[in-house]
């Protein structure tokens, strides 16, 4: 008695595993293939003054190693304001913006055309900013986000 009901158990579990790696494979081969996206910052917004992108980094995460980011902005020009990007040292100089150990990625003339792009690589709290005006487009203009990458062969 107790070994058919054991082998029944066996059955379900058999056909509930089948089940679930014929109903898992589409999207664990989307995930073996280790494809990388390009997110454009800000999407139409690109990257400029007084849009929020801390907020926009949330709605869009998560972000994953091999990801790039792409940072669109206008070349300085008499009626436009440079932007730049800049990655920040740690969290206290990202919520003081303070760029005093800062470094540039990208210049105020990178962002022009296709953009300035940036691949994550690391899997650590990358926290961009716009390295402009001492650090106020960052402070006043929340020109900053934080992206910390997750590896997509753990997902
Ligand atoms: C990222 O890309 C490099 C080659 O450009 C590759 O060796 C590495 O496995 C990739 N990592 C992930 C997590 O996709
Ligand atoms: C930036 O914001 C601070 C505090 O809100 C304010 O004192 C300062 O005048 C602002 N600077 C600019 C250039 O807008
Ligand atoms: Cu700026």
């Amino acid at each position: 008695m107790g070994f058919t009901i054991m082998q029944g158990l066996m059955l379900v579990l058999l056909i509930a595993s089948t089940m679930a790696v014929s109903i898992a494979r589409p999207f664990g081969n989307s995930i073996n293939t280790q494809s990388s996206n390009k997110i454009i910052v800000g999407d139409t917004h690109h990257w400029n003054y007084g849009f929020n992108y801390i907020e926009w980094a949330t709605k869009h995460g998560p972000f994953y190693l091999n990801d790039t980011l792409v940072f669109k902005y206008d070349p300085p020009t008499p009626k436009t304001f440079p932007h730049s990007v800049y990655l920040l040292p740690n969290q206290e100089s990202f919520i003081k913006c303070d760029l005093k150990n800062a470094k540039m990625q990208g210049n105020t003339k990178q962002g022009a055309g296709n953009g300035f792009e940036f691949v994550l690589k690391e899997s650590q709290p990358h926290y961009f900013a716009c390295g402009e005006h001492d650090g106020i487009h960052c402070l006043n203009g929340t020109m900053k986000f934080s992206v910390t990458p997750i590896d997509r062969t753990y997902r």
